[in-house]
């Protein structure tokens, strides 16, 4: 009986320790990262329930297992990263290594199983298809007079909107969010929705849907047998991708109908011209990656990207706007004396708005719109720093800790613009290395000029113009996000003033 139980407990405990990868085949003389607890089946489950949202976790971890330790998702290794120097090197030095990505439940539904740019693995072809995006942006961005106009005159009729709602509280986020869908529009589509478009309305829900459930490490993503059970979040995930692809679809049939080589207007066209080359010169490797399918995805790509992620930040930073308003009113002060009521601020003011220059980079520093990115994972053995790396590792890299680290930022959870600033007062870009708001390297951010762009137009107009404040009665927007792919702010409404020199302009009609 004795041997009987001793061997039952030897068996158990040789799978709890085989499947946590403490035994795990690793070559003599390495190093794994120290590991979160974990049991056969449910992984580090235990050690990650938490009421507190993951970033917020795992630097709490850190404290415990290190600056990059390891636990298992279901049945995935994954090492988690939270100081700038072991993410530099996964994302810089060794980015190519690292340049996968995991294949996850809900991320396949949302890409078609990685056809598009974000979420699609790294090879020959997704490098091609990168570069192609990459350019076709730049193509558009260096046009950037005509960018700028457009982008300025969704502002203004944003602004316009909000003079109408001066006496009472008002949600502003949808009128930002057609700003910057019209601008995404006019990138992909060379067109444009007006507020009371109901396709407008379906835009926004649906996006509002997959930020809801794409992408959250949530347990389908985690233990992909779920999807056997009924599942709220997959089924209301896979509805929106549905009403997505549905507008996409029109669109692109619209722009193959009209397609002619010799006026390229969009994103669409400049795809649409990539595929016909190829396959007029039997590029078949080109070709192949330049499916129907794959130029949908990463339309839809840009799409999601370039509306969610500026649109989050521009919250924010109205947020941060509220809890302080003494910043608010040296933005203000720095707008008057260097751009006036003349005229509306440019992209060429830039340069003089050091203080709003600061004040952007201290919200992406404090509130980065994915604190996790989108994971890594390794494509063949490797180490960060002086610890081995299994091929098919998965890498979170914590840019919620890299921004707060106390030994790179001091008093980290203090909205602070000035650290952005010399002693001259004058805008330093990047104060610490310990600051990615756009990720590094080959995975690095595609739209970072064009979301400096609008985050810089956006708040330098509307504070030209307007005061915000917290509606009388109501309480400060909390500053804890709701925490998915992108972390956004609760909804909140704001009370806007006038300032007192625009009350005679009489620009909107
Ligand atoms: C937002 C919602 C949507 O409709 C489509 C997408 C796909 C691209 C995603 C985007 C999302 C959220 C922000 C992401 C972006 C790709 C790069 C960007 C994750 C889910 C960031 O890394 C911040």
């Amino acid at each position: 009986m004795i041997l009987l139980l001793s061997a039952l407990v030897l068996i158990v405990a040789f799978m709890i320790f085989s499947l946590t990868g403490l035994i795990q085949s690793k070559p003599k003389g390495s190093k794994l990262p120290k590991s979160l607890p974990s049991f056969p089946l449910i992984g580090s489950l235990l050690s990650l329930w938490s009421n507190l949202p993951p970033h917020l976790l795992f630097l709490k971890l850190q404290k415990t297992y290190g600056n990059i330790f390891s636990l298992m998702m279901g049945s995935h290794y994954v090492v988690v990263i939270n100081s700038y120097q072991h993410a530099k090197e996964v994302l810089l030095k060794k980015g190519k290594i690292f340049a996968g990505r995991p294949s996850t439940v809900t991320t396949d539904l949302l890409s078609r199983n990685g056809k598009d740019i974000a979420f699609g693995s790294y090879c020959p072809g997704w490098k091609f298809h990168r570069k192609l995006i990459h350019s076709s942006i730049s193509l558009i961005g260096d046009k950037s007079a005509a960018l700028e106009k457009m982008i300025c005159k969704g502002i203004g009729s944003a602004c316009c909107t909000f003079e109408d709602f001066l006496d009472s509280p008002l949600d502003i986020m949808p009128e930002v969010k057609r700003i910057v869908i019209n601008i995404t529009c006019w990138l992909c589509f060379n067109s444009k929705y007006e507020s009371d478009d109901p396709e407008f309305q379906e835009v926004l829900e649906y996006t509002q849907g997959i930020v809801d459930t794409v992408g959250k490490d949530s347990l389908i993503d985690i233990f992909p047998w779920l999807q056997i059970f009924p599942n709220e979040e997959l089924h209301t995930l896979k509805q929106c991708i549905a009403r997505r692809d549905n507008i996409l679809q029109k669109q692109f049939e619209k722009h193959k109908a009209n397609y002619s080589s010799d006026s390229i207007h969009d994103l669409f066209d400049i795809l649409l011209k990539a595929k016909m080359n190829a396959e007029n010169n039997n590029n078949s490797a080109y070709e192949e990656r330049l499916t129907d399918d794959h130029l949908l995805m990463s339309v839809a790509d840009i799409f999601g990207a370039g509306t969610e992620t500026t649109s989050t930040t521009i919250a924010w930073m109205i947020v941060y706007l509220l809890h302080h308003p003494e910043i608010q009113k040296k933005i203000q002060e720095e707008i008057d004396s260097n751009v006036g009521f003349e005229r509306t601020p440019q992209l060429s003011d830039k340069g003089n708005l050091h203080f709003l220059s600061a004040t952007i980079s201290e919200v992406l520093r404090i509130q980065p719109v994915s604190p996790l990115l989108i994971p890594h994972v390794a494509l063949e053995d490797s180490s960060i720093g002086e610890y081995t790396i299994p091929k098919e590792t998965r890498v979170i890299i914590n840019l919620w800790a890299i921004h707060h680290d106390e030994e790179e930022w001091k008093n980290p959870d203090a909205f602070d613009p000035g650290r952005f600033l010399d002693k001259d007062g004058k805008y330093v870009h990047s104060p610490s290395g310990s600051y990615l708001p756009f990720g590094a390297g080959v995975r690095a951010c595609l739209g970072e000029m064009l979301a400096k762009m609008e985050i810089f137009l956006f708040s330098s107009w509307f504070l030209q113009r307007f005061t915000a404040e917290v509606p009388r009665g109501q309480p400060l927007p909390s500053l804890l996000g709701k925490f998915g792919i992108i972390v956004q702010p609760p909804k909140f409404e704001v009370q806007l003033k006038f300032r007192k020199a625009w009350k005679n302009r009489g620009q909107c009609s």
